[in-house]
């Protein structure tokens, strides 16, 4: 199994649109969070940064990693990258945030 992207996003939300025509420019799949339509969702974020701030973008790789990149600046940048060197990679990026949780 590869890795997936999923957003964070909320319907009115003008950075999240700009993530999601850049990455539809791409060819890039990203399945959808909206927090309008799933607020519980929210609490990842919440436990992140401590705020619900969108867009934000996961990737869950197939070792059962998952790491976070918030901005959609950094977000777009990202996609590109990804599409530049062929697809997204394996592995979760070690650069992204990752939950406290998560962190040894
Ligand atoms: N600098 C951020 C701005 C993101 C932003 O302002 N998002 C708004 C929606 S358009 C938001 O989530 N506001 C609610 C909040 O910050 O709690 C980016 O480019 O991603």
């Amino acid at each position: 199994m590869s890795s997936s992207l999923s957003l964070y996003l909320t319907p009115f939300c003008f950075f999240c649109q700009r993530v999601l025509f850049v990455a539809n420019q791409l060819g890039i799949e990203l399945q959808h969070i909206d927090l309008y339509d799933q607020p519980e969702a929210g609490e990842d974020l919440l436990a992140l940064r401590g705020r619900t701030t969108v867009p934000v973008l996961r990737m869950n790789d197939a070792q059962g990693g998952v790491r976070f990149l918030p901005e959609s600046h950094d977000i777009i940048r990202a996609l590109k990258s990804f599409s530049a060197q062929g697809g997204v990679p394996d592995t979760v990026p070690e650069s992204w945030m990752q939950l406290p949780s998560a962190a040894s």
